[in-house]
C-alpha cells in the first residue's frame, strides 16, 4: 500500500490535484469535504448539522470526520493505497489516522504540503464561489474565516508529520500541470 496525504489551506488545490493524482496513481481518494458535501446532498442528519458549521467556515467535530474515515477505509478493502485530501485537519485527527492505518499494517508515507499565498486562495475560492454553488464559497468573511481556522487547528498537523520526517512542500502556484509535475516528482521517487 502506498498512503498520501494532500494538505493545504482551504484553495490551496487539494482537490484539484486530487483527481489527477487518483487517475495516476490508481489510489483511493478520500476526501472528507466530499464526504460532508454528500452528507449535506442526501440531507442526513450528519449533513445538516455539518451544513451549519461549514457555513461559518469552521471545522466539523473530529468525531463526525474520523467516523467516516474509518468506515470508508474499511469499505475499501481492495485499495492499493489511499490520497487523504483535507483529513487529518487537526492534531487528533492525525492521531486517529496512525492509530487506523497501523491497525492495518500500513502507514502515511508522505505528507505533500501545498503552499500557496493568503490573497491568491481568497481569489480563487471567490471565483470558485461565482460557479460552484458553495456556500462556503460565496461570502469572502467566510473565505477569510476559514484560512484563520486553517491558521488556528490545521496548520499544526505538519509539525506532527515533521516529527516522523514525512512533510515535503510543494509550491503550490503556477499552473495546475506545474503544480501535478512538481508534487509526481517528490511521489515517483519515494515509489521508485
Ligand atoms: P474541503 O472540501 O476540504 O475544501 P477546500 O479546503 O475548500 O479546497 P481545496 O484545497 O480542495 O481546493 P480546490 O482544489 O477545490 O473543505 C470544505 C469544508 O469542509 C471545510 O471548511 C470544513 O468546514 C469541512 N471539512 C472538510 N474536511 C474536514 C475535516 N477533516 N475536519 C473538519 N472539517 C472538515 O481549489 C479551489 C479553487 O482553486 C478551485 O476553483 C480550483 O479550480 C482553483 N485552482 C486550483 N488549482 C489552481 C491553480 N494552480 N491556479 C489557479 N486556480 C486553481
Amino acid at each position: 500500500m502506498f498512503n498520501i496525504i494532500l494538505f493545504g489551506p482551504p484553495g490551496s488545490g487539494k482537490g484539484t490535484q486530487s483527481e489527477r493524482l487518483i487517475a495516476k496513481y490508481h489510489l483511493k481518494h478520500l476526501s472528507t469535504g466530499d464526504l460532508l458535501r454528500s452528507e449535506i446532498a442526501a440531507q442526513t442528519v450528519l449533513g445538516m448539522e455539518a451544513k451549519k458549521i461549514m457555513d461559518k467556515g469552521e471545522l466539523v467535530p473530529d468525531e463526525v470526520v474520523i467516523g467516516m474515515i474509518n468506515s470508508a477505509v474499511d469499505n475499501n478493502p481492495q485499495a492499493k493505497g489511499f490520497l487523504f485530501d483535507g483529513f487529518p485537519r487537526t492534531k487528533a485527527q492525525s492521531e486517529a489516522l496512525d492509530q487506523l492505518l497501523s491497525a492495518k499494517n500500513t502507514a502515511i508515507h508522505v505528507f505533500l504540503s501545498l503552499e500557496v499565498s493568503e490573497e491568491e486562495l481568497v481569489k480563487r475560492l471567490s471565483n470558485r464561489g461565482l460557479t460552484s454553488g458553495r456556500s462556503d464559497d460565496t461570502n469572502e468573511e467566510v473565505i477569510r474565516a476559514r484560512i484563520a481556522e486553517y491558521h488556528k487547528k490545521t496548520s499544526i498537523v505538519a509539525d506532527y508529520y515533521q516529527q516522523f520526517d514525512k512533510v515535503v512542500k510543494i509550491k503550490g502556484e503556477g499552473t495546475v500541470e506545474e503544480i501535478f509535475n512538481r508534487l509526481c516528482f517528490e511521489i515517483d521517487k519515494r515509489l521508485s
